[in-house]
């Protein structure tokens, strides 16, 4: 069969009319999930998908799906995804390419005249990235039933609830559970993103087909210590929350450095500082650490030793520390025979290597219902989360040739 490409600037017009909806008063793109630019993104997304021939709704965890019949409605649907949400001071492609990707998969299949035989689902999934509600994937969470009351109790800064803030985008938190998706209801998960990291550019290879998905284990910790005089309190009368966090922070990098038989990271992205003054000595300090390997029990056990030796830290400093989980996603392995037929896919339309993900995704929590697969396309020096982050148009272009190419072909073998 022909090559069959995407309308590069109709694509093109898309991504840059969704990235003028951010907050104009940070650095790059920021679309934070559950903002006022998030929602009227979302209003123009869901016209975006009906203008496409998708029949739209938004389910009970606020998901916005595009549906298009296939022509044996008894087949379970396949599923095309991503995000349009950000992280602060981020960039326009993390998320956004494969929402707007899936949605010119559909219009060209129209214009083909191809129908698919499997049911087509594209679906933005409710903010990907870590929101204000320290929670992150709750879309992609909610879908398959993995919302605890816990999680939908959780408050923003600003005290909002998250059960009312999906509601507000137009979900119904209380039949999130019953209205779940089940093992087996998707016949397969595809996703196109920018890799996020540097090996696709530094290779000058175009595309990737992600081989695994790191896991993330996140959590909250509280160090409470002692505020005083910064000038009158001697050196060894001081119990400084902040000079034991600092303590914290570099041996969570020593042990994930050493730890060198799997590729793991560990990172402190977050901080709070109490009182926050020049002349206090800091009494309190709270924050945020993550925990990333492409092996569950690699993150497990990084995680049991740092909490182990951060413990040790805080009797001998006589300073208190409290450890509280945030969040887990197990990581993925992707299936041989899925990783077979996108690598042909994608060869059709450029070079292609295998690589793993290093970031994760929504389809780690899809992955409990349904096989995955996703395909990269380069970040410019591998940067991203930062406004620095970019993709060719060129290079978009490529991506979702190959994502048609893969819809394709998973229509006609999957089983
Ligand atoms: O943080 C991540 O890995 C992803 O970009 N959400
Ligand atoms: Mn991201
Ligand atoms: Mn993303």
């Amino acid at each position: 069969m022909e090559n069959i490409k995407p309308n590069l600037d109709r694509l093109k017009e898309d991504i840059e009319k969704i990235a003028s909806f951010i907050d104009n008063s940070k650095l790059g793109h920021t679309r934070r999930g559950f903002t006022k630019e998030y929602k009227e993104a979302r209003v123009w997304l869901r016209e975006k998908m009906e203008a496409a021939g998708l029949k739209t709704s938004v389910d009970a965890a606020a998901n916005i799906i595009g549906r298009l019949k296939g022509t044996d409605e008894s087949l379970k649907p396949i599923m095309i995804g991503s995000h349009t949400d950000t992280v602060e001071n981020g960039g326009m492609y993390d998320g956004t390419i494969g929402v707007l990707g899936g949605i010119e998969v559909v219009r060209i299949l129209k214009e083909k005249g191809i129908k698919l035989r499997h049911p087509l689902e594209i679906v933005d999934f409710t903010s990907e990235e870590p929101s204000e509600f320290g929670l992150s994937t709750i879309g992609s969470k909610g879908m398959i039933g993995g919302l605890s009351e816990e999680m939908l109790q959780r408050k923003d800064s600003l005290g909002r609830v998250l059960s009312h803030a999906i509601d507000d985008l137009g979900g119904n938190h209380k039949k999130i559970k019953k209205l779940s998706r089940k093992k087996g209801s998707v016949a397969l998960y595809l996703e196109l993103h920018n890799e996020l990291g540097p090996v696709l550019d530094k290779k000058k290879c175009p595309l990737g087909v992600v081989t695994g998905i790191v896991g993330i284990h996140r959590y909250r910790v509280i160090v409470t210590g002692e505020a005083n005089h910064a000038g009158t309190t001697p050196m060894n009368m001081r119990y400084d929350a902040l000079t034991f966090t600092s303590e914290l922070i570099l041996k969570l990098q020593h042990i994930c450095m050493e730890k060198n038989s799997d590729d793991v990271v560990g990172t402190v992205g977050k901080l709070n500082v109490e009182p926050n003054a020049s002349n206090v000595i800091p009494g309190k300090c709270e924050f945020e650490f993550e925990v990333r390997a492409l092996h569950n029990e690699v993150i497990d056990e990084i995680t049991a030793e740092f909490i182990y030796e951060a413990q040790g830290l805080s009797e001998k400093r006589n300073i208190n520390i409290k450890f509280d989980n945030i969040s887990k996603s197990s990581s993925v392995i992707i299936d041989e025979k899925i990783k077979e037929v996108l690598k042909k896919s994608c060869d059709k339309a450029a070079e292609t290597m295998y690589l793993p993900s290093g970031a994760g995704h929504d389809a780690n929590h899809i992955y409990e219902i349904a096989p995955v697969g996703m395909i990269f396309v380069p970040s410019k020096d591998g940067k991203s989360h930062c406004p620095e982050e970019y993709t060719s148009y060129e290079e978009i272009e490529i991506g979702v040739e190959a994502l048609i190419n893969a819809l394709l072909n998973f229509d006609e073998s999957w089983r």
